[in-house]
């Protein structure tokens, strides 16, 4: 067994039921594999044991009143993973799904992905089983003002900095700092994607989405290609798959699809993206409205079906495992040509294995998706030094990092003899720098 395999193992028999992190783990530690047989150094000092165990793992009880007086309780995470490079740094995810597996899985990615960004960020994650939908914004308030009450003293502007995800945008973001500076009586930048009016980052909110569409512009520009006059389907329909439909339409692509929880909506005109936001954004409505709105689209129940769409560009931008080994197949059938992971590992193992050997370009979301975290930690430089940058700021900056990303995976998956391996290259390219510095730093 190498040591690679032996890790591995130890790691799903030490984890059991975490499907997802063990998912996770083997993506990661069997492309790491030519980077460990170089430097046998790194097991003597036990390197990737360390690396595949958080270093904290937060659990919690988050008690709410809802709005019929009736007591709730949910379960709160935080797993602070690897602060090798930097403050622990990574969104909190609200959705009755998150469990351990699920937030150690984000966790172990962030990892990486802050590292490809080149700025001074560890890794973690958090998040809770709540459900927003349907509630209040005072049940909302009253469920973030508790899970605050708790999360406050594992957090700080230097220890652990958590922003967004699923479930968590500009209103919970809010009323979480709000709590946080009441305990705390400071305002300082404990947590990103913060309003403007508070140290809010401009250009924070479309980071994800425009950082996605960045990066496979340079895909497709290094080939001698770009968005224009390509069709582009685009799963999910929130904060991440809303500007990078926006990016895409300014940068002459057509996007024709997308979808929330419940369905897809199919525009061959092009969506409209005013009439999405409305709905999702606004009015926190479902999806299907658009069909109701916008003549000559369509709306389907279930999402899987909009993998049978023909495009030439495919971002799945809402969920883990959204494309398998069956939806994977069906787009290469139909001539995919590029596909970039805008959520975290939204294509299982399977479904990676497709595209590549098709010869997809395939961009893996810990350098595809990095542009939200980049911006969060051009958030906190802003916020340590008291100063805003102007949107153009930060947008080239978020646009370099993106194009340096893209490159940095590719030099790396060559160096190995892995070209054009993304997945290969990210990992190789993320893990470098944190190994460095984990072994620099001692055993801790
Ligand atoms: P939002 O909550 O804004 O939007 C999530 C979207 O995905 C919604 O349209 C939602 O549908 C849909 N969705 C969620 N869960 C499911 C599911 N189980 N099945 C089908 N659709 C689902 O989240 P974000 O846009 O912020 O996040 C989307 C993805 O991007 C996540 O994987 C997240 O981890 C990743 N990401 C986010 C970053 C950020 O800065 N926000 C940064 C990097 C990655 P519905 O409206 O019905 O709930
Ligand atoms: O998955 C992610 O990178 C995020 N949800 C953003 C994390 C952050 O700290 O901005």
């Amino acid at each position: 067994m190498t040591y690679v395999e032996r890790v591995l193992a130890d790691l799903k028999a030490n984890n059991p039921n975490e499907p997802e992190f063990h998912q996770a783990a083997t993506e990661i530690l069997t492309t790491l594999a030519p980077v460990i047989e170089k430097h046998p150094e790194y097991e003597k000092a036990g390197l990737l044991e360390r690396f595949v165990e958080p270093e904290r793992v937060i659990m919690f009880r988050v008690p709410w009143v809802d709005d019929s007086g009736a007591v709730r309780v949910n379960k709160g995470y935080r797993v602070q993973f690897n602060s090798a490079l930097g403050p622990y740094k990574g969104g909190l995810r609200f959705h009755p799904s998150v469990n351990l597996s699920i937030i150690k899985f984000l966790g172990l990615e962030q990892i990486l992905k802050n590292s490809l960004t080149g700025l001074p960020i560890g890794g973690g994650k958090g998040g809770a089983n709540f459900d927003p939908k349907g509630k209040s914004d005072g049940e909302i308030m009253r469920f973030c003002q508790s899970f605050m009450t708790e999360l406050y003293r594992h957090i700080g502007q230097d220890t652990d900095v958590p922003a967004g995800d699923i479930g968590v945008g500009g209103r919970e973001i809010g009323y979480l700092f709000g709590q946080y500076k009441k305990i705390r009586d400071e305002h300082v930048g404990v947590l990103t994607g913060r309003g403007l009016s508070y140290g809010g980052s401009l250009a924070r909110t479309e980071a994800t989405g425009y950082g996605l569409v960045y990066i496979t512009e340079e895909a497709l520009k290094v080939r001698g290609d770009s968005f224009k006059g390509k069709t582009v389907v685009i799963s999910g329909s929130g904060n991440v798959a809303i500007y990078a439909c926006q990016k895409v339409q300014q940068l002459g692509g057509n996007v024709v699809a997308m979808y929330d929880s419940n369905g897809y909506i199919y525009d061959p005109n092009g969506i409209n993206l005013d009439v999405v936001r409305d709905i999702k954004e606004v009015r926190r409505a479902r999806i299907k409205e658009y069909a109701d709105i916008v003549k000559g689209s369509s709306y389907t129940d279930g999402c899987s079906g909009i993998w049978s769409l023909k495009c030439d560009i495919a971002l799945p931008c809402a969920t883990q495992n959204e494309i398998d080994k069956f939806s994977a197949e069906t787009l290469v059938k139909n001539g995919v040509k590029y596909v970039s992971e805008g959520a975290n590992m939204p294509c299982n193992l399977e479904a990676i294995d497709v595209f590549q050997k098709a010869g997809v370009v395939f961009l893996p979301a810990k350098a595809a998706n990095a542009g939200g975290v980049a911006v969060s930690a051009l958030e906190m430089a802003q916020s340590s030094q008291r100063v805003f940058w102007t949107f153009e700021e930060v947008d080239s900056k978020l646009k370099g990092i993106m194009v340096n990303i893209y490159h940095a995976s590719e030099d790396s998956a060559k160096e190995y003899g892995y070209d054009g391996n993304y997945v290969m290259g990210a990992n190789i390219a993320g893990f470098k720098k944190v190994a460095d510095a984990m072994m620099a730093q001692g055993i801790v």
